[in-house]
């Protein structure tokens, strides 16, 4: 995701910015393991630099949106995707060559790494990144003016969605937010057709399918883990649904909410229904409020931006991680500029490869976004922990892991953690565990099946299995299939919602934060076994615990160098990612779900 690759992980970045080099071998047959040394050296070399470049190129456009730098980023991202579809296309020409198990590794990453690879042809690619850089831009620049002539950011209605309960007063931010994608459907539509084309000539049935072939095993087996994954958790998640609609309905009426329909999609506290923990004060448990509210406390406390990254940054330094450099502190940008187009979604960068990282925000002043800014201070001190691995294995182990690690230490922000810091003054008894455990699984456990349809229904557009007529109908059923939610109103024909997520138009991967979220529950019972901890696991926190931190760090500065299997065993003892953490993190919570539910019928 070039620019917003900075955001997430490094094998974009690298992939990104890869510029050509002149190694190309004479021919396949006379090929030796020292060919392969000396193409991968030379590769490794050249990205250092051209990498920079297109960073920069990428950083400066989603600061600056305008005609000028989207143009600019577009031709850095149309020379790194060439580059990489070079390399990619070289890289095959070792195929079967007897080479040493680290060049087969870097080999593969070569062929991989691409998200958005381009035909083999000059105004295809040319035409590819200008297609990635005017939807990325559209959504950046997106924007609804109301009725009455206001016109609101999509951080503006973001904050309506979490904190309005007026069911009109939602409809309009809903409704509002997805006028800014229908323009996006036949960029999109090309975009897909684009890269489709690329990804067959890098030898790949569709790009659905390279994509899913980047996680150490057979692309079909991935597919087939998401499913097993999915299928454990799937109970816990229709109690939590069944439970959330029943107070829905109570709070809009039940002619709003009718029980044996879908949640309408813009009554759960988010845009797009991804995380509910905004409307835990309309399903809180009776009797057992925690009784504090981390957006209130921030405020109290005279939290302003800059002071909230602080606070995840003395997370990680309470770990043993070394502190962000002054760098990161002069060039991230932390706040929504008044007076000109970024794209606020919230990323974290690496620009040099080495100390250069940044984050760059348009924080709110919220609990949601002070775990938001831990999520992705996790990404840069996870690229700052690999940052002497060699070039190619600059990445996470697997994307998921990307996308774990800054949500694994939120998940040890409890409010022993609160207290310790002085955020709150008293730690709330095991009596308030179920609605602790509640405003978790609203955004834990909701999430969930989010993270997995965005790229069943992608995969399936780049298969041909949905075609443009349906890319709306066929988003509707995979939402109502997986999530049990839908669309409040009848949608109009032009309507394009998934474009209304950032990733969509931003061209960014989406099963990692599914597996993340499976991840970060693994990733954090393991530490918490490390650092000794005796209390309940959803109270457990590895604050200051050294140890902890040093498990931690193994895992990181090991970067993509190893099979993901082999890292994970690293920290969690197990080659298999599995759902029973979660399960057992929630296990008290969905006990007592189960008897609220008792004599409904739940079920999606
Ligand atoms: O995009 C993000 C991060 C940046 S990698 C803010 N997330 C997904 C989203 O917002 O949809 C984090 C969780 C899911
Ligand atoms: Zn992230």
């Amino acid at each position: 995701m070039k620019k917003q690759l900075k955001k997430s992980f490094i094998a974009l970045c690298i992939a990104a910015t890869i510029v050509g080099c002149n190694t190309t071998p004479a021919t396949t047959t006379s090929l030796t393991q020292q060919d392969a040394e000396q193409f991968l050296n030379n590769v490794e070399q050249e990205l250092i630099a051209l990498n920079l470049a297109g960073a920069r190129a990428a950083w400066i456009n989603a600061n600056f949106i305008t005609h000028d730098t989207n143009a600019l980023a577009a031709n850095a991202d149309q020379k790194s995707t060439e580059a990489g579809v070079r390399f990619a296309m070289e890289a095959a020409k070792f195929d079967n060559v007897d080479v040493t198990e680290d060049q087969r590794r870097k080999l593969n990453i070569l062929k991989q790494s691409l998200v958005m690879p381009a035909p083999q042809n000059a105004e295809k690619s040319a035409r590819l990144a200008t297609l990635g850089s005017q939807l990325n831009s559209m959504y950046g620049r997106g924007s609804y003016t109301t009725n009455s002539g206001e016109t609101l950011s999509l951080g503006d209605m973001t904050s309506t969605m979490a904190t309005s309960r007026d069911y009109d007063e939602l409809l309009e931010m809903w409704q509002g937010w997805r006028e800014v994608s229908p323009e996006m459907k036949p960029l999109f539509t090309e975009q897909s057709a684009l890269a489709n084309e690329g990804a067959k000539g890098l030898g790949y049935r569709d790009l659905g399918t390279m994509w899913r072939s980047n996680y150490d095993m057979p692309a079909d087996e991935f597919a087939k883990e998401l499913d097993r994954l999915w299928l454990q958790v799937k109970p816990l998640y229709e109690d939590l649904h069944c439970y959330v609609k029943d107070k829905l309905a109570e709070q809009y009426g039940e002619d709003k909410v009718p029980s044996d329909q879908p949640i309408p999609a813009h009554l759960l506290g988010n845009m797009w229904a991804q995380t509910w923990g905004n409307i835990y004060d309309v399903v809180a448990p009776e009797n057992t409020d925690p009784g504090y509210d981390v957006t209130k406390q921030l405020a109290a406390h005279q939290y302003d931006e800059i002071k909230m990254v602080k606070g995840a940054e003395h997370f990680f330094t309470s770990l043993g991680f070394e502190p962000l450099p002054e760098t990161f502190w002069e060039r991230s940008l932390f706040t929504k500029p008044k007076d000109r187009d970024v794209v606020c979604h919230a990323s974290a960068w690496n620009l040099d490869a080495k100390d250069d990282i940044r984050i760059k925000m348009c924080i709110q002043k919220t609990g949601e976004e002070f775990n938001v800014i831990h999520h992705e201070l996790g990404h840069n001190f996870y690229q700052r922990a690999y940052k002497n691995q060699p070039t190619l294995y600059q990445g996470s182990a697997n994307d998921g892991f990307h996308e774990a690690i800054g949500d694994t230490i939120a998940l040890s922000v409890t409010p022993k953690y609160l207290k310790e810091i002085g955020l709150i003054d008293s730690i709330p008894d095991e009596s308030k565990d179920i609605g602790l455990l509640m405003k978790m699984a609203l955004d834990k456990v909701a999430f969930i099946p989010f993270g997995l349809l965005v790229d069943q229904w992608r995969w399936k557009v780049y298969s041909g299995e949905i075609t443009p007529e349906n890319y709306n109908t066929a988003w509707w059923e995979l939402r109502e299939k997986y999530q049990g939610i839908a669309a409040p109103v009848a949608r109009p024909d032009n309507a394009f919602d998934p474009g209304a997520k950032y990733h969509v138009p931003g061209g960014v991967p989406y099963s990692r934060y599914f597996l993340a979220h499976i991840q970060q529950f693994e990733f954090h019972k393991a530490l918490c076994e490390i650092a000794g901890n005796t209390d309940p696991i959803h109270r457990c926190s590895i604050y200051n615990n050294k140890e902890a931190g040093k498990a931690l760090n193994e895992v990181l500065e090991m970067g993509q160098s190893k099979p993901w299997q082999q890292a994970y065993k690293v920290l969690t003892g197990s080659e298999q990612m599995d759902a029973t953490a979660i399960l057992d993190y929630f296990a008290p919570l969905h006990k007592w779900l189960k008897k609220k539910n008792q004599g409904k019928s739940c079920g999606i």
